[in-house]
């Protein structure tokens, strides 16, 4: 099963990893390098299933990059959860007011004002994506800015009209601009390559919270390949994933236990019901997923 992989590198960085301090504090093992291949031919998914992967929530945050939104006020209306711990730690922060995540949640849902003073993650993924920031030197040696680069856009049109290109990538690895991000990115490089009329993901992943974070890189890099390979009449291909810093937080030991324990099972697909025009106008109503019938969900604190 292509599960199989990825219980493999759990247990190996559980058993094999440097255990050592990391910036949350909260303790990880950890190995450096690893790499895990999915076959996406038949609209296979590389879901997992040996706990429940909310796939819908990691699809509204692929959705939200393409928008080039880095505000949380969007998902957060939505309901999706997996980014306010970061904006509510710097308000807490910086005002020193004591807020509860919740209420800080509310208060970005709420108010827009605050949202926009408070929700932003700086130019993270959606920005970069999209907008990449460009300057140019004038004649009396200052420098100023262009039209910022859509990284996404280039990438449709270079798929269509190059495909044998070696220079199909996406970066969010904005070097001039890591200081004002709430994280730097994680997913920082995602490269793709046509065969055969296939469309091939590598994507690059620095630093992998193997437990929370990776099962939703997974997904959403496999829903980009799928997106793309849509907009550009190419089927999937596969789905190469490699690692950096792969690691487990010491806090997510029953976690691991309990899904260590579980055998996978069933062989999701993904159907995207619709065309859109572009690569930029789906919806989450596009996404269906067919056979996925995961254990139970296994929920575990994620470090700030
Ligand atoms: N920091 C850390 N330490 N790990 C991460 O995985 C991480 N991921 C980020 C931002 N910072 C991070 C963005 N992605 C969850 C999943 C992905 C994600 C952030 C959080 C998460 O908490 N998943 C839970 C709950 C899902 C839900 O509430 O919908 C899970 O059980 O999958
Ligand atoms: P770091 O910036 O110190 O490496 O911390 C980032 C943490 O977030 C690290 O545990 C990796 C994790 N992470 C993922 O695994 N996937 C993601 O998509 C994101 C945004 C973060």
């Amino acid at each position: 099963h292509y599960e199989q992989q990825y219980l493999d590198l759990m247990r190996r960085i559980w058993s094999d990893g440097d255990e050592r301090e990391d910036r949350t504090g909260v303790g990880t093992r950890s190995i450096f390098g690893a790499t895990l291949r999915f076959d996406l031919s038949a609209n296979a998914m590389p879901l997992i299933t040996t706990k429940r992967v909310y796939w819908k929530t990691a699809t509204r945050e692929m959705l939200w990059f393409l928008t080039g939104e880095t505000n949380i006020r969007p998902l957060v209306r939505q309901g999706v959860k997996i980014w306010n711990e970061w904006p509510h730690a710097r308000y807490v922060k910086e005002t020193g007011d004591n807020i509860t995540l919740d209420d800080f949640v509310e208060c970005i849902a709420d108010d827009a004002a605050f949202a926009e003073r408070w929700g932003d993650l700086g130019p993270v993924y959606g920005k970069q994506w999209v907008d990449w920031p460009t300057y140019r030197k004038r004649e009396d040696g200052l420098y100023e800015t262009g039209p910022g680069i859509n990284q996404i856009a280039d990438l449709v049109d270079s798929l269509k009209t190059n495909p044998g290109s070696r220079r199909h990538i996406i970066e969010g690895w904005n070097v001039a601009e890591i200081d004002e991000m709430a994280l730097p990115p994680c997913h920082k490089t995602y490269q793709f390559h046509v065969a055969g009329g296939r469309l091939n993901c590598c994507l690059y992943q620095r630093s992998c919270d193997v437990a929370l974070g990776l099962p939703f890189n997974l997904w959403s890099a496999a829903l980009l390949t799928r997106m793309l390979g849509q907009q550009v009449d190419l089927d999937p291909g596969e789905l190469v994933w490699m690692g950096g810093d792969a690691h487990l937080y010491l806090n997510h030991n029953d976690l691991i236990e309990e899904q260590l324990s579980r055998e996978p099972q069933g062989n999701p697909t993904l159907e995207i019901v619709r065309r859109p025009a572009t690569i930029f106008d789906y919806r989450i109503e596009d996404f269906a997923v067919h056979d996925y019938a995961p254990h139970g969900p296994i929920k575990a604190p994620v470090a700030v």
